[in-house]
């Protein structure tokens, strides 16, 4: 039975979102607007299908996927890669890869009791964001 990620979570703490910016090449004013940000999640998942929305007051970003079913994700508003990305089921985690310029690119997703972590990678970097149900 897989976690249940449905619902509005917002974020509580992050960890190291400089040291991931910095690795996607994001630059100074961008990183310095967006490492105050306090994003909100909205998740619906039927089954194996996911619509992902992050909303901020600075930037908005929508993913939506299948479990292992390749797709063209742009990023845009991120950094603008393109990347060719797939998101499989680790016992109860979500786990993308995302194929493209940059090395060791993905994240993961997991609920821990109230809490939904995001742990992003980009070639040497791993920033975890925490967010709680809203
Ligand atoms: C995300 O992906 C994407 C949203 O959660 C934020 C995560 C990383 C930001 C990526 C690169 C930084 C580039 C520019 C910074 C500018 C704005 C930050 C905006 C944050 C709110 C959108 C995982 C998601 C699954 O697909 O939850």
């Amino acid at each position: 039975m897989p976690a249940d990620f449905n619902g509005t979570w917002n974020l509580v703490r992050s960890e190291n979102f400089e040291g991931y910016m910095l690795a996607l090449g994001i630059d100074f004013a961008t990183r310095k607007i967006a490492k105050m940000l306090k994003p909100q999640k909205v998740i619906k998942q039927e089954g194996d299908s996911f619509t992902i929305s992050t909303t901020s007051t600075f930037r908005n970003y929508f993913v939506q996927f299948k479990i292992g079913e390749e797709f063209e994700e742009d990023n845009k508003g991120l950094d603008n890669r393109k990347c060719k990305s797939v998101v499989t089921w680790d016992n109860e985690k979500l786990v993308c890869v995302q194929t493209g310029e940059k090395k060791n690119r993905g994240w993961t997703h997991w609920v821990e009791g109230d809490e939904l972590y995001l742990e992003l990678r980009c070639e040497g970097e791993v920033s975890t964001q925490v967010f709680k149900r809203a």
